[in-house]
């Protein structure tokens, strides 16, 4: 690889939790937005994600007033750390109005909850100079598929989205799909089904695609498959890192922690086709384990950043030269050996 890039970095404030599971209350104390700011800035990251509510708490108490307040005094904090906002997300599997799902809903009122708060959003997003509006389509879905209609549900999608196109000239809706949890199944559960609904909108070009490791590995996908799909769109435009052991609840560990041979080719397919180029953020999703102590509240992130800088050396020292001619040859025997061996130093 000749060009030395340098990525941006990013998490969430949810990205450091308290540790509670359904089976269990919290393991660690909540820390206050302003502790997690300090810790981003000092682990070295560059940006911010969102959830909306994330921004303005009880969004929906608030009036447009306030909430445009509240927004401003959130991106003052971040333009004084010189921290950038890289995601705003609608938190919409939270209200009693989405307990049936939000944009699909068979509820028509909750349909225009559900966009109504999209749009609000988006004035939140605007005023975190952020343009980039990450849909992780929680509860649209079912717990059994008699519920609802699928057809039905593609055009409430669609119609829900090309009103927040509509809404406002500037942004980018990035879908993030997930097959299952909370749901049994979800509408969108892979990049494929994204890229496709991106089409049916009114301005596809601004309808594309976030990856998360642990989601690709659920629906049984391969991970950097998912994002060199996206990428051969154009539309990979975030990537929420992080890993899955099998087929349980989404584990979101760290970066590297169960699949590091994965996690290799997901940096090799962000180096090779230049993802950051366009201001795009590594941006990582990841939970500290339940077990872990406050004092260490904040290492599965440091870490996750760590193995991926230490991945993109591997990549880059990796001797493509090499494999291309075992490539040439069909000793793929040779080639396997040739990255355990790249890997394990
Ligand atoms: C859950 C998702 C979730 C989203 C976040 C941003 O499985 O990964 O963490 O990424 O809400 O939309
Ligand atoms: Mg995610």
């Amino acid at each position: 690889m000749s060009t030395k890039r340098q990525y941006k970095f990013s998490f969430g404030p949810w990205n450091i939790s308290e540790g509670a599971d359904p089976y269990g209350p919290p393991t660690r104390p909540p820390q206050t937005f302003d502790w997690k700011l300090g810790k981003l800035k000092e682990l070295g990251f560059d940006a911010m994600m969102f959830h909306d509510d994330d921004v303005v708490p009880d969004l929906d108490s608030k009036s447009a007033e306030q909430m445009r307040k509240e927004a401003k005094e959130v991106k003052k904090k971040l333009d004084d750390a010189g921290i950038l906002a890289e995601i705003v997300a609608p938190r919409l599997w939270f209200s009693p109005m989405t307990i049936d799902g939000a944009y699909t809903s068979n509820d028509a009122k909750a349909r225009k909850f559900a966009v109504d708060r999209s749009l609000r959003c988006i004035d939140i997003a605007k005023i975190l100079d952020c343009d980039l509006i990450v849909l992780w389509l929680a509860r649209e879905g079912t717990y059994l598929r008699e519920a609802k209609n699928c057809k039905r549900s593609m055009d409430f999608l669609v119609q829900a989205m090309d009103k927040m196109l509509a809404y406002d000239k500037k942004i980018r809706i990035a879908i993030e799909p997930k097959p299952n949890e909370p749901m049994d199944m979800a509408y969108i559960p892979t990049m494929g089904h994204a890229m496709a609904i991106a089409h049916m909108t009114s301005d596809p070009k601004r309808v594309g695609g976030l990856v998360e490791t642990a989601h690709a590995f659920l629906a049984g996908l391969d991970p950097a498959d998912e994002m060199e799909f996206a990428m051969s769109f154009g539309k990979l435009w975030s990537v929420h890192l992080n890993d899955q052991n099998g087929l349980k609840f989404d584990q979101d560990k760290p970066f590297g922690s169960n699949n590091l041979r994965s996690a290799f080719n997901q940096v090799r397919v962000l180096e090779r086709n230049n993802f950051g180029a366009k201001g795009e953020c590594v941006a990582f999703d990841v939970h500290s384990f339940r077990a872990t102590k406050t004092e260490h509240m904040v290492d599965h992130l440091a870490n996750s950043r760590k193995t991926f800088l230490k991945l993109v050396e591997k990549v880059r020292s990796f001797d493509d030269a090499a494999a291309q001619k075992l490539i040439a040859d069909r000793n793929y025997q040779a080639l396997d050996q040739m990255v355990i061996d790249h890997l394990l130093g």
